[in-house]
């Protein structure tokens, strides 16, 4: 049991669970286009296994089973993203119908069931056609961003209940194009810093394309983590520093403050667009609610060899998950009192949150993780911290990205084989819950 109740959050906190086009949907048929994850995933060694999105969940068949389990877990809402190449095949141009009709069916099914549609827009499905054009490297991304975000509003807006521009800009930017661990697989410091850029420009021109649409409850989707140095030496000080510059305060800068951090600008260099900074007023308009993703900290260690960014994150001594990071709630509460204090002040949602444990369905040790991750929320709204809801990641086991489908994130489990889902103790910890029973 999780040993909380809703009350414990308040009237109105939203209780929701949380997935992704990608890694649940499947369903590469009736005229979807390809992205860049299916080039990537299909390339030898960029996936564990050779594992791709191709198959997944099968959750667009089976989406009405999946929205049951939504609605009988007692969560409030429901956050799932678009695929833009379902919806734009060629990224621009003619929509596709099959995908606008498959994105009516899945919304209007949340509201048959009285599930709130809490969408994103891009959670890292970027049409190959537009890969091939530059993609995120390209400034014309942001217009091409901006027009998906309006064909989304005109056919899906008036029934969304909250619409996230971007699922973790830094993934899309820095682990993609620096780590090269992601699609498009790039370790290209000059892509990089377009990417950072161009993302936060998408965000702004996609965020302004929907206000202008009349859609309304809009935000984004930072994945943060708390940065600490592996020893007392300075250095490493300096490493945790620019960590936290690359992964926290670009994007809430960005987004929060219309501002940039010196330090990273910097090492960026002539790396950066020109005239980057005409674009901060657009990048840092106001914003409904600001959603935060959160998994664990990084401990970071000076690497003088890594060259503009000399850090490397160093494995610590806590608990860790079957993906080999940090259980850290502790971090969560200093976060969001962090964002809380140093940014201007919007309502936050804890957008995703949740472990990789080993494959079954008793999961006592993810039920102990969710309360204690629910417990900082919990104190953080206490201390003042206005936060409005909580996502679990993942409804469902899913495709996990280079990681393929090792890694088992799912309130429910998914057989891969046979499809069958099955509700996990954790899951039912939640229903407990949620609906009191
Ligand atoms: O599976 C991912 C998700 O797509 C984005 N946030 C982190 C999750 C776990 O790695």
């Amino acid at each position: 049991m999780l040993g909380l109740r809703r009350s414990d959050f308040g009237p109105g906190f939203i209780f929701g669970a949380a997935t992704a086009a990608y890694q649940i949907e499947g369903g590469q048929t009736d005229g979807r286009g390809p992205s860049i994850w299916d080039s990537f995933a299909s390339t030898p060694g960029n996936v564990l296994g050779g594992d791709t999105g191709a198959v997944a969940c099968d959750h667009y068949h089976r989406w009405p089973e999946d929205l049951d389990l939504v609605r009988d877990g007692g969560f409030d809402a429901y956050r799932f993203s678009f695929a833009w190449p379902r919806l734009l095949p060629d990224g621009t141009g003619t929509p596709n119908g099959k995908g606008l009709a498959f994105y009516d069916r899945l919304i209007d099914g949340m509201l048959e069931r009285g599930i709130k549609p809490f969408a994103t827009l891009y959670h890292w499905d970027l049409p190959s056609p537009l890969q091939d054009r530059g993609g995120w490297a390209n400034r014309d991304v942001a217009a091409w961003f901006a027009d998906y975000a309006a064909l989304v509003a005109r056919h899906f807006g008036d029934r969304l209940w909250g619409l996230a521009t971007i699922n973790e800009p830094w993934c899309v930017a820095f682990l993609s194009h620096y780590l090269g661990k992601h699609a498009p697989g790039l370790r290209d410091i000059r892509a990089t810093a377009r990417a950072m850029h161009h993302v936060l420009l998408a965000h702004g021109t996609g965020l302004a394309a929907l206000r202008e649409a009349g859609v309304k409850n809009l935000g984004i989707v930072l994945n943060l983590e708390k940065a600490e140095p592996a020893s007392a030496a300075a250095e490493d000080a300096l490493a945790a520093g620019l960590w936290d510059g690359v992964f926290n305060r670009w994007f809430l800068g960005g987004v929060l403050k219309a501002r940039y951090p010196a330090d990273i600008v910097e090492r960026f260099g002539t790396n950066l667009p020109d005239r980057w900074e005409d674009d901060l007023e657009l990048i840092g308009r106001p914003l409904d609610w600001c959603g935060i993703n959160y998994y664990t900290r990084a401990l970071m260690k000076h690497a003088p060899e890594a060259g503009a960014l000399p850090f490397a994150r160093v494995d610590g001594p806590l608990e860790t998950t079957e993906s080999g990071w940090e259980i850290y709630p502790e971090g969560l509460l200093s976060l969001l009192q962090r964002v809380w204090d140093e940014y201007p002040r919007v309502p936050l949602y804890i957008t995703e949150n949740g472990m990789a444990d080993v494959p079954g369905v008793d999961d006592p040790r993810r039920t102990r993780f969710y309360a204690d991750h629910l417990e900082a929320v919990r104190q953080a709204r206490q201390a003042g911290v206005d936060i409005r809801g909580y996502f679990a990641w993942s409804l469902l086991d899913n495709f996990e990205w280079a990681e393929g489908y090792a890694k088992r994130f799912g309130l429910v489990e998914v057989d891969f084989a046979s499809q069958k889902r099955t509700p996990r103790a954790s899951y039912r910890a939640f229903q407990a819950m949620l609906t009191d029973r």
